[in-house]
């Protein structure tokens, strides 16, 4: 008998939060993006509830409008490398962008990571939305939205080919013979494309899991076409129910179209849930995190979206201003919606800028009605899984000590990890090296 589909979870490690205010909560600790002792609890915590995954998320440009989080936080690969020392079964998955770094240091770091931590390795591929960073990287201009894609689909192939260079029986380590490799069991690249030319081999051999889990965040057109061709799972953000299931819909028939297995491209919305004693304990708890941004915080929150747009020039209380292009060469996806929305439902900027800056998500609740939320978007196929955020201090603490249990008990999620390998806790298949292929698919 086929086994019932899982739920899969993640849990993004973000410091002091995706917030402008939340390090100034009572129970927040103000140092937490730079706190390794704090990572430590956290990932320990997340394996505790037998996650499939932590997420650190990454950005290459800040400015003093920036949220404080992204002012002072870990760099993703390094991070993940101390980590990998204190965790055992869960997955390792950083941002890293193709816009700003080469192909052949990134597989090796990747591939680093993955052998370090015995198989656990992801990379969030992401193009990278913001125009400031080429100024941090020695580029005269930000590549516009359909380059950095093309930019990240030759890359991603050139990643994948240098991760392929040592076949599994490669390193024959004979101390009597003196042969340390098979020297037909490695490959160069010769990559030579548009934007690259490597030749390889890569100095490090795949890991257990074969290469490193691939996720994808990015909603636009072209994003989704990318990740249904290229991702092993996607990271994804929606306000409702129906808005997932669209997406879900949409992205698998794409993976489909692409020749590829819908099943194994798994579909991670973020949610930040929020759980009190009662349903208005946690209302209160999320009043009180909403009660610490001002709106001039919420401003610079949603300006940082449009090129860090200075939107205190324009009247609050009036209809969301008109801002033409802005923002389609950076956060395409997240723009376009904040616009349509805006013109649809009749917003001013005020309101705009608040739902921006303190979401109220649909997760908020006592502990069986967050599980049931959870439940009912993964069974009506809105996701294969979530990738979860405190949206207030403790808030992963109080996900595995108290929804984690009610979703085991309803048989939705593992008791115990089924592998060591993040490809094999999430089922996804191990990528046959391409020199020694046997399958006629592949
Ligand atoms: N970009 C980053 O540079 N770092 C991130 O950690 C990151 N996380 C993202 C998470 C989600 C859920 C989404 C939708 C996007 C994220 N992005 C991140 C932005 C994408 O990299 C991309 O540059 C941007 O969304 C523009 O592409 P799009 O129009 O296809 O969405």
């Amino acid at each position: 008998m086929a086994k019932p589909r899982q739920l899969k979870l993640g849990a993004l490690l973000h410091g002091v939060g995706g917030s402008t205010s939340m390090w100034r909560h009572p129970d927040a600790q103000p140092d937490a993006s730079v706190n390794f002792e704090l990572y430590k609890q956290w990932i320990r915590k997340a394996e505790e509830g037998k996650l499939d995954l932590i997420f650190i998320a990454d950005g290459l440009y800040i400015n003093e409008k920036s949220i404080p989080h992204f002012l002072n936080r870990f760099e993703p690969l390094t991070i993940l490398s101390a980590l990998a020392g204190v965790s055992r079964n869960i997955g390792l998955v950083g941002t890293l962008s193709t816009s700003y770094s080469e192909p052949f240091t990134v597989a090796r770091q990747f591939g680093s990571l993955d052998v370090i931590s015995g198989g656990r390795a992801g990379w969030n591929v992401v193009t990278s939305p913001l125009e400031g960073s080429a100024l941090n990287y020695g580029k005269k201009e930000h590549p516009d939205h359909g380059k950095r894609y093309r930019i990240a689909t030759e890359y991603l192939e050139v990643a994948r080919g240098l991760w392929d260079s040592w076949e599994d029986d490669a390193f024959v380590r004979d101390k009597e013979t003196g042969v340390f490799f098979d020297p037909d069991k490695v490959h160069a690249l010769n990559h030579e494309g548009e934007f690259f030319s490597v030749k390889g081999p890569l100095n490090i051999a795949r890991s257990r899991q074969g290469q490193p889990v691939v996720f994808q965040a990015g909603s636009s057109e072209v994003g989704k076409n990318y990740a249904s061709k290229e991702a092993d799972a996607i990271f994804t953000g929606h306000d409702t129910l129906e808005e997932a299931q669209a997406f879900y819909r949409d992205v698998k028939s794409r993976i489909s179209s692409f020749g590829r297995n819908p099943d194994e491209v798994l579909i991670f919305p973020g949610i930040g849930p929020i759980i009190g004693d009662t349903e208005e304990e946690a209302e209160r708890k999320y009043q009180e995190v909403a009660a610490l941004v001002t709106i001039e915080n919420a401003l610079n929150y949603l300006g940082r979206f449009f090129e860090h747009h200075d939107f205190s020039q324009y009247p609050l209380d009036e209809p969301f201003p008109e801002l033409g292009d802005l923002g389609r060469n950076s956060f395409q996806s997240g723009t376009d919606k904040i616009k349509k929305n805006a013109k649809e439902k009749g917003l001013t900027l005020r309101e705009v800028a608040l739902q921006s800056a303190t979401p109220r998500s649909g997760f908020i609740g006592t502990a069986a009605q967050v599980a049931d939320q959870i439940q009912a978007w993964f069974e009506a196929e809105a996701a294969d899984g979530f990738m979860i955020s405190a949206a207030v201090p403790n808030g992963l603490e109080d996900f595995v000590d108290r929804v984690v249990p009610i979703l085991q008990e309803r048989g939705l999620f593992r008791t115990e990890y089924e592998s060591e390998t993040l490809r094999g806790n999430l089922g996804l298949p191990i990528p046959e090296n391409r020199y020694t292929r046997t399958s006629e698919t592949a």
